[in-house]
């Protein structure tokens, strides 16, 4: 069977840190020039001093619709409308809505003040003109996401029912500046908006990015330096993989050695870590400030290790083994048959239940290949009525579907082109029982997957990925022979695994630009799907990223502008 039956991946970890990608140096260097450059200029009050001028792409307003995921319904028309030194931050919200649009509105300002130089005050109530928040618009067709925009030349006016909507305008706004308005020093403007009024709203509720934590230690900011990426593409759900063979990576009170032995390792050898949970609230806290949902996942019951080492009695022969840092997967599994197991599993899911405000909680279930199925059954059975217990949904991999996956829950499909019929019939008959189904296709949408050859970092056992590849496919229609119906997906997730990932710079080098295009597959309505004007749309983003100092792979797909 295709995918159950792959061998272990066959990765180098070793070469990964003396390698440099071509890509990386010219824009970082550029950038940094135009950094210095404008560093001492300001566009009010200030000496004038000569700069370069703006790049030509960056003169001119950009199109309306020139932004990733392309909005529902784009109406160019009117005069821009141009940010100045006395524009404010206007929000209008009634007084129950007042202090999330008053965030919102600040984290605008925070957005536009370094670049603009200006002041931006954030104040409340009516008024025209200027930058209008609007929150709690009675407008039903704008849902709990969506929102409109509309610019003119007095003002650009964002209107939402629920602060996810006004936020993602935020985002849309955002795009619609020039690029440099990303940077974090004193820019030329103009700051034009184009005229018109876009209205927009989300294909699928669930958008989703998943972060490996395990294999590859990821800290606190380099978690929040994602989430901020994210948000930028109106990604609203963040799947984090806490546990895996190679590491543990959440404070678990009754179980301390979890995190204290089993997270003192990974991928490599390397130190490791974990968060804490004051640690890991605060990550929660931040992506809900940037409409993100935090999803744990807790990898049950093979791709233990890391458990199996912390607690002998946890193994079915009560030997602990050794910590693992290499990147073979199916070689662990929990003791189905020994009661001590659920008392593990409900303590974990109790504690992260309580840490996590989102519906979600994932339960992992793949390649469990070292336990027997009639064992994963009986164990997924009872993982599956603890998480329920604890008043959350139940997500697991799409492995799931070869149990009992209980009413409401959700599965996520990773299955690639060589994926057997049998497997895939399978996923197709447990959603027409009611499972709902998030597709992650690994020769689609698996950040780790090599663009092509020549890719330094990743893997390759579903296929080269590239950016045109990742993009090009229906969710509606992706299993739709084997007999999944539309209304069974509920939305797309890019997972990111770390087992050759370990900075920043390597993870954005493969997270983008693939992920502005499964974004897009999630928020953008199906009849904008077109890879010829999305290449042009993503290409007007390299600048943007280059602001943003995201190391984003130079595909040569795209048409990035020159500069
Ligand atoms: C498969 S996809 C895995 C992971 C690996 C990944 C590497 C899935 C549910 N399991 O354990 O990290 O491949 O590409």
């Amino acid at each position: 069977m295709g995918v159950l039956g792959r061998s272990a991946p066959q990765v180098r970890t070793r070469r990964r840190d003396t390698l440099v990608r071509q890509h990386r140096s010219f824009p970082r260097l550029f950038g940094s020039l135009l950094l210095v450059v404008a560093a001492g200029v300001s566009s009010v009050g200030a000496a004038p001093e000569r700069v370069r001028p703006a790049p030509a792409h960056d003169v001119k307003a950009r199109p309306l619709g020139q932004v990733v995921p392309a909005p529902a319904r784009v109406r160019p028309g009117g005069s821009p409308y141009a940010i100045t030194a006395s524009t404010r931050i206007r929000v209008d919200a009634s007084r129950a809505d007042s202090r999330e649009a008053r965030r919102i509105g600040s984290y605008l300002a925070g957005l536009l003040r370094p670049s603009t130089g200006y002041a931006l005050p954030v104040t409340e109530g009516h008024g025209d003109g200027g930058i209008r928040l609007r929150l709690g618009s009675s407008d039903r067709s704008l849902g709990e996401e969506g929102y409109r925009l509309e610019s003119g030349r007095g003002g650009v006016t964002l209107t939402a029912r629920e602060p996810a909507g006004l936020f993602h305008g935020v985002q849309t706004l955002r795009q619609l500046l020039p690029a440099s308005v990303e940077e974090r020093s004193r820019q030329r403007g103009p700051w034009t908006i184009a005229g018109g009024t876009i209205t927009d709203t989300p294909r699928y509720a669930y958008r989703g990015a998943m972060l490996d934590v395990s294999r590859h230690f990821m800290t606190v900011s380099q978690v929040k330096l994602y989430i901020d990426q994210l948000a930028l593409y109106k990604i609203n759900k963040l799947h984090l993989h806490l546990s895996d063979d190679q590491g543990w990576r959440i404070a678990v009170d009754s179980w301390p050695r979890l995190a204290a032995y089993g997270g003192s390792t990974q991928v490599g050898g390397g130190p490791g870590g974990y968060y804490t949970k004051a640690q890991y609230r605060d990550l929660v806290s931040y992506a809900a400030s940037r409409q993100l949902e935090v999803i744990p996942e807790i990898d049950l019951p093979g791709h233990t290790n890391a458990a199996l080492a912390s607690y002998a009695e946890l193994n079915c022969d009560g030997v602990a083994p050794p910590l693992y840092t290499g990147t073979s997967v199916g070689f662990s599994s929990l003791c189905a048959g020994k009661e001590v197991t659920y008392d593990f599993v409900d303590d974990v899911v109790r504690e992260l239940a309580a840490l996590t405000p989102g519906k979600y909680l994932h339960i992992g279930g793949d390649e469990a290949h070292s336990t027997s199925h009639e064992d994963y059954v009986a164990f997924m059975d009872r993982a599956q009525a603890i998480v329920r217990k604890y008043g959350k949904t139940v997500v697991g991999w799409h492995q799931l579907t070869g149990a009992t996956p209980v009413k409401g829950a959700v599965a996520q499909y990773w299955g690639y082109d060589e994926t057997g019929a049998d497997e895939r019939l399978r996923v197709a008959a447990a959603t027409k029982a009611g499972t709902r189904l998030v597709l992650s296709p690994a020769d689609r949408v698996y950040l780790d997957m090599k663009y092509d050859r020549n890719t330094v970092l990743g893997q390759a056992w579903a296929g080269y990925t590239e950016v045109d590849r990742a993009y090009d496919w229906n969710p509606a229609t992706y299993l739709a022979d084997a007999g999944v119906a539309e209304d069974a997906v509920l939305g797309v997730e890019a997972p990111l695994w770390t087992e050759t990932i370990v900075t920043s710079d390597q993870l954005e080098s493969m997270a983008f630009p693939r992920l502005p295009g499964v974004a897009e597959l999630g928020w953008s309505p199906a009849a904008t799907h077109d890879w010829n004007t999305y290449k042009s749309r993503l290409a007007a983003q390299g600048p943007r990223m280059t602001a943003l100092g995201i190391d984003y792979y130079r595909s040569p797909l795209v048409p990035w502008p020159a500069g």
